[in-house]
């Protein structure tokens, strides 16, 4: 069964827009994945479909109600699979990361809630929202683009959503490391010649190099990540030699 995903949005036209292309657009196609998108909006009975009102308290801007919502998911619970998490994009939520997404890729699906405006009612939120999760400490101006970059982030992962030449399985975070270099064509570029390993042939070579700049990639601008990783005897020797090529500044060997 396709991993099942509804989406709560005021903009659905908005996140169907991007799922027409690349990746994603050939999981739905192939039924690897499926997403429906749910406008709160169509569960009003009101003359002017009111999905938002003024703020209890006062200040600007609009709070989304928690009625046309509450009526939304109860339309997408009686249409889909028992048992998915309700999930908030939203800046107060958990970070998400590799370790989340990979979880969430284990289940059968999620439904998801976009928030505009200044957010949701969170009466809505206590009784409804399972988790709230965050993709990073910045505000955008609704829900919309963090929910596809979780979409699509799961979707990655999924047995047969990536082509042959594109394996989940080498990607940064997968591996715990972030990515090395890459290079194409023309051999030289703005005086700039591609590392001569990449060009020897030699594929054992290129895997050892390609090794040495993620390790020393992930030692210099993620130290964090590197503290997680158990690295084997060859790797610590090859993180060793990337030190000893590229001194931090100020740093005597
Ligand atoms: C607005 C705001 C203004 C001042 C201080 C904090 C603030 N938070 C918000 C806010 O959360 N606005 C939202 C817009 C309401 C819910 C949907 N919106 C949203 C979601 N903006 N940014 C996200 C988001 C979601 C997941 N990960 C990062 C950002």
């Amino acid at each position: 069964m396709a991993f099942r995903i509804d989406l709560l949005t005021l903009f659905p036209d908005l996140v169907e827009g991007y799922c027409q292309y690349g990746v994603l657009s050939r999981a739905l196609r192939e039924e690897i994945v499926a997403l429906q998108c749910w406008n709160p909006r169509d569960f009003t009975s009101d003359r002017h479909a009111t999905v938002d009102d003024a703020s209890y308290g006062g200040g600007p801007g609009m709070v989304m109600k928690a009625e046309p919502l509450d009526r939304a998911l109860q339309t997408v619970r009686e249409n889909g699979p028992e048992g998915r998490p309700v999930i908030y994009l939203s800046p107060q939520g958990r970070r998400v990361n590799h370790d989340l997404i990979e979880c969430a890729a284990a289940g059968e699906g999620l439904i998801l809630l976009a928030g505009r405006y200044e957010g949701v009612d969170e009466r809505f939120i206590d009784q409804h929202v399972d988790d709230e999760w965050s993709i990073g400490d910045f505000v955008v101006n609704g829900g919309e683009l963090p929910a596809l970059m979780v979409v699509e982030a799961i979707t990655r992962l999924l047995p047969g959503a990536l082509g042959d030449g594109e394996s989940a399985q080498q990607d940064s975070f997968s591996t715990g490391m972030l990515d090395y270099p890459h290079y194409t064509r023309p051999k030289e570029y703005a005086g700039v010649a591609v590392p001569p390993v990449l060009l020897s042939g030699d594929h054992r070579a290129i895997a050892r190099w390609r090794m040495k700049q993620a390790l020393g990639r992930t030692w210099s601008r993620r130290p964090d990540l590197l503290a997680g990783l158990e690295l084997s005897a060859e790797q610590c020797k090859l993180l060793d030699e990337f030190k000893a090529e590229n001194p931090k500044p100020g740093e005597l060997n």
